[in-house]
């Protein structure tokens, strides 16, 4: 058996070194050196070619190398019935939760004013708020979700997740499904996208739902590019009725440079980097699921494809 890596970027190095210390006899081919591609029981990948993955005829599972899989179920000639894997490791969560806490905090701490007093050489105090008192909501209450809840809970904020299902974590609202939409935006003031991209979550962060946040809330959008419709946060930003965004996802990315969030005053943005996969646990993560795999036991994270996440 051998297992193809594909990446976007230069992780080679490292993840060989890890996949290697991790199981010293792996055959590890990297694309595109694959050899012959019937060899190719395992894939490790992100954003690999369209139809790239058909050209494989014994792949057996689908390893995403990030936690969201939109890079391969929007290829419409995905091999059928070959699991997919979503990425779930201790360095990816963790680094999310630092960014939504960072960024939270950014909010409720004023820093996009502070910035703008800065520029204009104001030297003004604004008004602290208890964290108690400044409602965070989360859409998306997975493993990313929940993990940034816990924390943010940690810290005393109000804290509410929207989820499809209900949740019950300490501390936190739970809201979900449609009817519970609406509920949960007009009690957030700093609203934190982690959901994943579906048919139903495409373009969810729209004028609709900017409308029913209450004046000045903030978004730190960190899911994906697509849940929102950029006119219409574009729109809600310069009118004020947000306050600020945290972008760091776009329909297209790389951002393209006349993008009118590059300059916005009211608008922090980061290059997709809000969390990445780490390494070494990641590769932990995949080599102890081909374990399991080979020893015919459920692998672990399968993605449900009829929800599309
Ligand atoms: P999970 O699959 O663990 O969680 C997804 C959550 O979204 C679940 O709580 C699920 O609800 C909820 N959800 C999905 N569809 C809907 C819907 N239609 N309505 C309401 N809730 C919904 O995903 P992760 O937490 O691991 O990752 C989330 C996303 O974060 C990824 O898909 C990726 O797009 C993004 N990401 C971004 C990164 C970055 O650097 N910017 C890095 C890593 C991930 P339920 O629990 O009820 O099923
Ligand atoms: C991911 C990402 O899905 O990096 O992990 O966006």
């Amino acid at each position: 058996m051998a297992l193809l890596f594909k990446s976007d970027i230069d992780r080679g190095d490292a993840w060989q070194r890890a996949l290697l210390e991790l199981e010293p006899g792996l055959d590890l081919r990297e694309w595109p050196e694959i050899g012959d591609p019937a060899d190719i029981e395992y894939a490790l990948v992100w954003q690999p070619p369209r139809g790239e993955l058909r050209s494989y005829p014994n792949l057996k599972v689908i390893f995403s190398i990030g936690a969201g899989i939109d890079h391969l179920s929007s290829d419409p000639e995905l091999p059928a019935n070959v699991p997919i894997v979503r990425m779930v490791e201790p360095g990816l969560t963790a680094g999310m939760t630092e960014f939504v806490l960072m960024s939270v905090i950014y909010h409720h701490r004023f820093m996009l004013d502070y910035a703008d007093q800065r520029r204009k050489k104001i030297w003004r105090e604004l008004e602290q708020v208890p964290a108690a008192e400044r409602r965070v909501g989360i859409m998306g209450l997975g493993v990313l979700g929940s993990d940034a809840a816990e924390k943010l809970v940690a810290l005393h904020f109000d804290v509410a997740g929207w989820s499809r299902a209900p949740k019950d974590l300490p501390g936190v609202e739970s809201y979900h499904g449609a009817e519970g939409f609406l509920p949960f935006l007009r009690r957030t003031d700093i609203l934190v996208c982690l959901l994943p991209l579906t048919e139903e979550t495409e373009g969810i962060l729209d004028a609709r739902a900017f409308a029913a946040l209450p004046r000045g809330a903030a978004l730190i959008s960190v899911g994906r590019g697509q849940h929102v419709v950029e006119e219409d946060l574009l729109a809600a930003l310069d009118s004020g009725r947000l306050g600020g965004a945290s972008l760091d996802v776009f329909r297209e990315e790389p951002l393209p440079r006349h993008s009118p969030f590059w300059d916005h005053p009211r608008v922090l943005l980061t290059p997709h980097i809000a969390s990445m996969t780490v390494a070494r646990t990641a590769c932990e993560f995949v080599i102890e699921n081909i374990r399991r795999h080979k020893a015919g036991q459920p692998l672990r994270h399968v993605v449900d494809l009829d929800k599309g996440y």
